[in-house]
């Protein structure tokens, strides 16, 4: 089996929580690090457009999204699952809290900490990409205390489930709802240390579960450079598409496609619908630095649009 690629960037709390995944399911894999913020020259050509971290490639099999990422290593390597004791939808709906309702006052709080010491750069892009103002490093840094106030509120929830005495979300083993709850936290904790500004030190489960988490590890890692990384895709053959399932409302096998992320507008990737299934869309495409590659989107958090 091809390896498994990374396209990522280590301080981002996405691409730490797709490395805890390489850890739960003890895997080697290939680090190719991405720039931060664009351009990303050397992935474009591997995604068609789409610019977020991070980003798996399997040969010439690529999959946006951490949601799909971990379906998809659950698919090739079922064991150890994801899921002990079968808690696929609490997982789902974990990650769906986490996403939605952890994820960005813990960033804001984490980037708040350290925001004097990010490049403009760096703000100058998240502001474009969001289709908003440039937030200023002082009125970030005055937003502190907010920020840390939301991400509070999510984090006086998460120690009243573990008051009872569970090591982990769902019971005694750890699974996917740890990793996806955890990923937020993974960066806040880290940038607040031992500060004044110490948002943890009111939590100790809390504090105590992040780092039963941590201890999952980051599997067996092994750079690959970008240049590499577009050379693999070009020597393979995407997979051979599985049996697709009818699905109402959802794009027809063998049309053309442009698929967007649902909250922001990059640029869209275009191709041909060759899988379709219940949480996920695969869609041909080719390039003349990768030739022809299949890219794995999920249905949930993308649109996708009749393409010309
Ligand atoms: N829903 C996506 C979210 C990924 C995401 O927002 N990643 C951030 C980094 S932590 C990102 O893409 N930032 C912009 C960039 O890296 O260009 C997933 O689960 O993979």
């Amino acid at each position: 089996m091809p390896e498994i690629i990374l396209h990522q960037y280590d301080s981002s709390p996405f691409a730490y929580k797709a490395r805890l995944y390489m850890g739960f399911k003890k895997l080697a894999w290939r680090a190719v690090d991405i720039p931060m913020v664009m351009p990303k020259p050397l992935l474009m050509p591997i995604t068609g457009g789409y610019r977020k971290t991070p980003v798996m490639q399997i040969g010439a099999d690529i999959y946006f999204d951490t949601s799909l990422i971990a379906a998809e290593l659950e698919r090739r390597h079922p064991s150890p699952s994801f899921y002990p004791a079968g808690g696929e939808a609490m997982a789902q709906i974990f990650t769906a809290w986490a996403d939605q309702n952890l994820f960005l006052p813990a960033a804001n709080f984490s980037l708040s900490l350290v925001a004097e010491k990010l490049p403009a750069a760096f703000f100058e892009d998240r502001a474009k990409m969001m289709n908003r103002p440039v937030t200023p490093v002082e009125k970030m840094k005055a937003a502190m205390p907010l920020f840390k106030m939301q991400m509070c509120l999510q984090l006086d929830r998460l120690s009243n489930l573990l008051s009872d005495g569970r090591s982990f979300l769902l019971g005694d083993k750890p699974g996917l709802a740890d990793i996806a709850v955890e990923h937020p936290l993974w960066m806040a904790a880290k940038n607040s240390g031992k500060r004044s500004a110490a948002a943890f030190d009111p939590y100790p489960l809390v504090r105590a579960w992040i780092d039963r988490v941590d201890a999952i590890g980051q599997g067996a890692r092994t750079p690959m450079s970008g240049e590499e990384a577009l050379a693999v895709a070009k020597a393979a053959t995407p997979e051979a598409p599985r049996a697709s399932e009818e699905i109402e409302g959802a794009p027809k096998l063998g049309s053309r496609v442009s698929v967007q992320t649902e909250d922001r507008a990059p640029e869209p990737v275009v191709g041909e619908v060759v899988f379709v299934a219940r949480n996920e869309v695969a869609i041909r495409r080719s390039a003349p630095e990768v030739g022809d590659v299949v890219i794995h989107v999920p249905r949930a958090g993308f649109v996708f649009r009749p393409a010309a």
